[in-house]
């Protein structure tokens, strides 16, 4: 655009901005509140927005492209406003403009609500892969749930987490549209009668509990293209507002019981990671968005097919990220045999070439199960069709495997009274894969080995990646205007081209720069932190950061105590040399999770222990960032020096922070797990830190025992000290964090935290040796951005166009 044109698209962006002001708010700029002045831009965007997504809907309605829908109890989209901008081209002249304007440019971006749909990886996963699809022009939505309450707000009081409800819809939600004319009616409880007309035999569910799902449509804008895909997720409603018997005669709050118990269906996003509890809701939760869901992709199918299924899994993917949305199997039976009239073995063809399955852990707590007689009451006619899908299941184990009975019956979907979810989603998917090569080799040897026997050829792996729009373009711009003056912007379509950044890894006016950008990421999060936390940090600190939800496996603890250590080192040696430290902690437990939020007491106390110690000369800072979000994310990643990915090898399935760290020029320190042998891979082994045991050491100690926790304690002075000090008093008078260190030594140390106490700390100490030399610091740092192509989320779609949707 040259500049008489951009001035002129200035001026046009001022005048229709005033205008709206004026139409949302009734009062002039000068007087329009913040809120105002965000949902005035809203609405202009979604006004750019609509024309193209209602030609993308059209082009998509001639069923002319394979569509994928991705199912997923958890969509964690983060603020869209910035996004938007950004994808439509705009975002500098909009920020000019408002500036010139006089008005706040971040402070209007602030007022959205961050929806927080989502736990964490999984969930974000979901939003980066949306992200990609419009980006790479590729027709993909998703379809999961509207919680009116996302996951809750984290308050640190007294060192402790406190839960506050996330009313984010409080101020309304400018980028959905609600959809009434699409409502789909969801069936719960009831009996089944088998029917037999004209020698046909149907099921009619009787007496049901009728609930009505409402779509909401979010758009989501590709970035620099025409494409607009969609995100619907479905809120639960009465059918009747109250029964009107009831309330005439008098009993007004059993009139409205029936809306609220409806309503309770998509009220709150269960705050479980990698965390299973079987309740109710939960379940009524899964079928829910699975109907509806699959409702509204046949009705819309079908009516640009004339009328017909034809061809349904030729041009429809049904994508189950993780096995909430399980139900999708025997539901999409249920309509092709109960609706649709086809027999079973067309049904079921139809079935398994349509759906593809991703599993997100191998957590064995987290693999959902739920008891017959709960699937049974709930969902009659599901739980019939899965006793058949089982049934035929277990017939051709019994022909493939003849009198293997004790194999066939662990195999089998229901078991010991319960139905095993990702038993039924490998059974009724093509296609199952794992989110990093580790985790697609432990579910094909270890976890699913009994199902990868049956079907070798239905499992794969893909990698999973992250969005550089958002985590790199969005939330690192002046990184990202750097990466532009050097090497052109090619990479803003080929994230692979950030290798070109290669060329400059021996330029020292490319360090400065690169350095300068560093510096002034880490002053915001320091900032941040000031305002936030009340702890004055040193930017030139090391900052080593950990961010992730709070769970045993990712081993905070590990870090936590580390940080113990080297606070006693620095009481024995005020003078000891190392680098200046900032430990940087954020991330939510779940609210029944007891452990978990010990350890962030525990991080707390000792962050209160170091911040107010003097005699450490700020060479060591502590701070625990509350309520971690994908907002507070996009601040975090672009300051951190290091990276600490430190799970138990084995346990986290991939890792997506590991990414967005990397992507942003952070050095990773980690195990051998997930998606970390990968950056090892793409980095190699001088730009990164490694450290502690294999998977396969970790397996052969829980399978065979020879590991005890009270050993290392006898033999390391270092441990002793430090576990001491989480029952002596040294973190508070009259604390004590007991069950951290009985699970450390009395119950053995299930994570291995100890065991790896050792080579963390000489990782830990490589890292300050390296941080000591700028030089060499600086280009691993680059070295990391410029190989992180591969974990753009642009990668993973590709891969599952080819391997597993057969796009290409
Ligand atoms: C998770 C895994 O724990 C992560 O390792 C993974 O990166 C993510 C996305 O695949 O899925 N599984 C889960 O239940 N929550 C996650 O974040």
């Amino acid at each position: 655009m040259n500049s008489s044109d951009r001035q002129k698209r200035k001026d046009e962006y001022k005048a229709t901005y005033t205008k709206k002001i004026e139409e949302v708010s009734g009062n002039c700029l000068a007087d329009a509140s913040l809120l105002k002045q965000y949902q005035a831009l809203a609405e202009m965007i979604m006004e750019d927005v609509s024309s193209q997504w209602a030609k993308t809907n059209t082009l998509y309605n001639k069923n002319e492209s394979k569509q994928v829908y991705f199912f997923s109890i958890e969509f964690l989209i983060g603020r869209l406003m910035k996004s938007y901008l950004v994808n439509l081209g705009i975002e500098d002249i909009v920020r000019e403009c408002s500036e010139e304007m006089g008005l706040d440019y971040e402070a209007i971006l602030a007022q959205e609500s961050d929806p927080g749909l989502g736990n964490g990886g999984l969930g974000r996963l979901m939003a980066c892969y949306l992200d990609s699809s419009s980006a790479m022009g590729m027709p993909a939505h998703g379809n999961g749930i509207r919680y009116k309450y996302g996951l809750f707000e984290q308050r640190i009081i007294n060192g402790e987490q406190i839960e506050v409800a996330d009313n984010w819809l409080k101020n309304g939600y400018p980028f959905e549209i609600r959809n009434p004319d699409k409502s789909v009616i969801v069936k719960y409880y009831g009996q089944i009668h088998a029917q037999n007309i004209n020698g046909n035999l149907t099921f009619v569910h009787e007496n049901y509990e009728p609930i009505m799902a409402i779509p909401y449509d979010i758009p989501i804008k590709g970035y620099h293209n025409e494409t607009v895909n969609s995100l619907r997720l479905w809120s639960a409603e009465p059918l009747e507002a109250f029964d009107l018997p009831t309330f005439n005669q008098g009993h007004f709050l059993n009139a409205v019981r029936h809306k609220s118990e409806a309503e309770a269906i998509s009220q709150i996003l269960y705050p479980n990671d990698n965390g299973f509890d079987g309740k109710l809701l939960r379940l009524k939760q899964e079928y829910f968005f699975v109907c509806a869901g699959l409702k509204r992709i046949i009705t819309d199918f079908k009516r640009s097919n004339e009328n017909s299924m034809d061809g349904f899994s030729d041009k429809i993917c049904i994508h189950i990220n993780d096995t909430h949305p399980a139900l999708c199997g025997p539901e999409l039976m249920r309509v092709l045999m109960d609706e649709e009239g086809l027999g079973w073995d067309d049904a079921w063809k139809i079935t398994v070439a349509a759906l593809s399955f991703t599993n997100h852990t191998v957590l064995p707590e987290a693999l959902e199960k739920w008891p017959v007689d709960m699937m049974n009451d709930l969902l009659p006619r599901i739980y019939m069709i899965i006793e058949e899908i089982n049934r035929r299941f277990l017939l051709e184990l019994n022909t493939k495997y003849p009198n293997d009975t004790p194999r066939n019956q662990s195999l089998s979907i229901i078991r010991d009274n319960y139905v095993h979810m990702a038993s039924l989603s490998i059974v009724s998917s093509h296609s199952i894969n794992g989110v990093a090569a580790l985790h697609s080799k432990i579910l094909r040897e270890e976890t699913f080995n009994g199902y990868y026997q049956v079907y070798p050829e239905r499992f794969h792996s893909v990698t999973n990646g992250v969005s550089p729009r958002r985590f790199l373009m969005s939330s690192n711009p002046e990184l990202k205007d750097l990466i532009d003056e050097s090497i052109g912007t090619t990479w803003h379509h080929n994230l692979f081209d950030l290798k070109e950044l290669l060329k400059y890894i021996n330029d020292p006016v490319f360090y400065d720069q690169f350095n300068a950008v560093k510096l002034s990421n880490k002053l915001r999060l320091a900032n941040y932190m000031a305002n936030h936390n009340s702890v004055t940090v040193d930017p030139n600190s090391i900052f080593d950061i950990q961010v992730k939800r709070i769970h045993e496996y990712k081993r905070q603890l590990l870090n936590a105590l580390h940080v113990l250590y080297l606070y006693n080192r620095l009481k024995e040696n005020p003078n000891l040399e190392m680098a200046p430290r900032t430990f940087i902690f954020a991330g939510k437990a779940a609210p029944g999770y007891y452990y978990a939020k010990e350890v962030i007491k525990l991080i707390t106390a000792i962050a209160e222990l170091v911040n107010n110690d003097v005699s450490l000369h700020d060479k060591l800072k502590v701070v625990f960032l509350a309520n971690f979000n994908v907002s507070l994310a996009e601040i975090i990643y672009p300051a951190a020096n290091i990276s600490e990915q430190i799970s138990t090898a084995g346990k986290e399935a991939s890792g997506t922070g590991n990414m967005k760290f990397m992507m942003n020029g952070a050095i990773t320190l980690g195990t051998m797990d997930g998606a970390n042998i990968e950056i090892l891979e793409a980095v190699g082994p001088s730009n990164i830190v490694t450290f502690g045991l294999s998977a396969d050491e970790v397996y052969n100690y829980q399978q065979h025992g020879g590991y005890r926790s009270v050993d290392i304690f006898e033999q390391d002075p270092r441990i002793q000290q430090i576990l001491h000090q989480l029952v002596d008093g040294t973190l508070g008078l009259g604390i004590s964090f007991q069950s951290i260190y009985d699970s450390l030594l009395l119950y053995n140390d299930g994570y291995f935290v100890l065991k790896d106490f050792n080579a963390y700390t000489d990782a830990q100490n490589r890292v300050d040796q390296l941080f000591r030399n700028q030089t060499v610091w600086t280009k691993m740092s680059i070295s990391n951005v410029a190989n992180s192509g591969i974990f753009s989320s642009d990668r993973s779609i590709k891969d599952y166009q080819q391997e597993i949707w057969k796009i290409i």
